[in-house]
């Protein structure tokens, strides 16, 4: 797939506020301060489509890009943040609780894990879900930048055993690795998991 077009459309608190229409959604899953929002702008080439910051914390609603007139790219805010008050941490549970329990235009996730970390409970409860509702999901681990090849690949060997997800993706915003190989998991999502046509454009 070639994205040649790439829109941000809504930011949303609540389910009123996503955008109409029936195009599939696929979503950006990950803790706080992962890399999800610089994936978005590094998948479809765009620097500062969805705003990034050091600071985690940063995406606090539900946004929608979308993508080629054919999909939606969904940024949800991360979690595991400790700094936020509980008030605001759970009307955000609220928020997501709201889009996954009943957006039917849900086709796949996307994880985002950090390589440094080992999956926690929160990643396990997402994996869960994903698996009971048979959402077609791809795991990315970013940051790989931050890497040697060496250690990348022994983390790649680890967090493959903890993750019910036989071809987690090396992935980096910053050299661009893992672009295509993520591009085309998604467009086999949004052809309803299997592989056939992943050559074909959206
Ligand atoms: N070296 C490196 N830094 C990255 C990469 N991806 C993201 N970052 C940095 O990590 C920080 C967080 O990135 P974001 O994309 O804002 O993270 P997020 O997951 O959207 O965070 P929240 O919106 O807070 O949930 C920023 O300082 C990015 O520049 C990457 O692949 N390599
Ligand atoms: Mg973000």
């Amino acid at each position: 797939m070639r994205i040649t077009k790439a829109e941000f459309i809504a930011a949303a608190y609540k389910p009123a506020q996503y955008p109409a229409g029936a195009l599939p959604e696929v979503i950006l899953v990950g803790r706080s301060n992962v890399g999800k929002s610089s994936l978005i702008n590094a998948i479809v080439g765009v620097k500062g489509l969805a705003k990034t910051s050091s600071v985690p914390g940063k995406t606090q609603t539900i946004n929608f890009y979308r993508i080629n007139d054919g999909f939606y790219l969904v940024d949800l805010p991360g979690f595991g943040y400790a700094n936020v008050p509980k008030r605001v941490k759970k009307s955000w549970e609220a928020m997501v609780a709201a889009y996954v329990n009943e957006r039917a235009n849900l086709r796949g996730a996307v994880v985002i894990l950090d390589p440094r970390r080992d999956p926690g409970d929160v990643e396990e409860g997402v994996y869960r879900w994903l698996l009971g509702e048979c959402i077609p999901r791809a795991t990315v681990l970013t940051k790989s930048d931050k890497l040697s090849r060496n250690e990348m690949h022994s983390r790649l060997a680890a967090i493959k055993k903890a993750i019910p997800d036989p071809g987690p993706i090396a992935f980096s915003s910053v050299t661009g690795e893992g672009k295509i190989a993520l591009l085309r998991r998604i467009q086999e999502m949004l052809e309803g998991g299997g592989g056939a046509g992943i050559n074909s454009d959206i």
